[in-house]
């Protein structure tokens, strides 16, 4: 399962210097056809608490979470204690290096909880995440 966070709807649309220019319907479809042996499913939501309850969802039964809370990571003490919560493990991404930018970035609520974390590497970022649960 691949949870995307706030304003990660606009990919492909807005800031194409930052975040690329293709939208993530298209990079899902890519991912079908590269892991096609994989049952892959997709949800975003721009709202904390969505993005808790589906973490509790198919967190007792799925393989794997690949989890982009986009700006809820470095605020959102709900969404990381919904990953130490489930048992499925959860693989932190990001499509920048939230590192190289300002310092309210390099703090994450979800790392701590996380199997691991994979950034910078734009959408390739959750291609590796896929791969890790391969
Ligand atoms: O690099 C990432 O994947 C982020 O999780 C993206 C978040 C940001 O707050 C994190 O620090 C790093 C922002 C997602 C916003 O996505 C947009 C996409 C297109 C246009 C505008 C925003």
């Amino acid at each position: 399962m691949i949870i995307n966070g706030p304003n990660l709807n606009l990919l492909g649309k807005r800031e194409p210097e930052v975040y690329g220019s293709t939208t993530f319907d298209d990079y899902f479809a890519q991912l079908q056809q590269k892991f096609p042996q994989a049952q892959l499913e997709y949800f975003q939501s721009n709202i904390e608490g969505e993005l808790i309850d589906k973490i509790q969802e198919v967190g007792f039964d799925y393989e794997g979470i690949v989890l982009n809370a986009a700006s809820y990571t470095h605020t959102s003490v709900g969404i990381g204690d919904a990953v130490k919560a489930v048992n499925t493990p959860v693989v932190e991404v990001h499509i920048s290096n939230t590192h190289k930018r300002e310092d309210f970035r390099h703090v994450s609520y979800i790392s701590s909880g996380a199997k691991g974390v994979i950034l910078g590497f734009g959408l390739q970022s959750y291609d590796l995440a896929i791969q890790s649960f391969m």
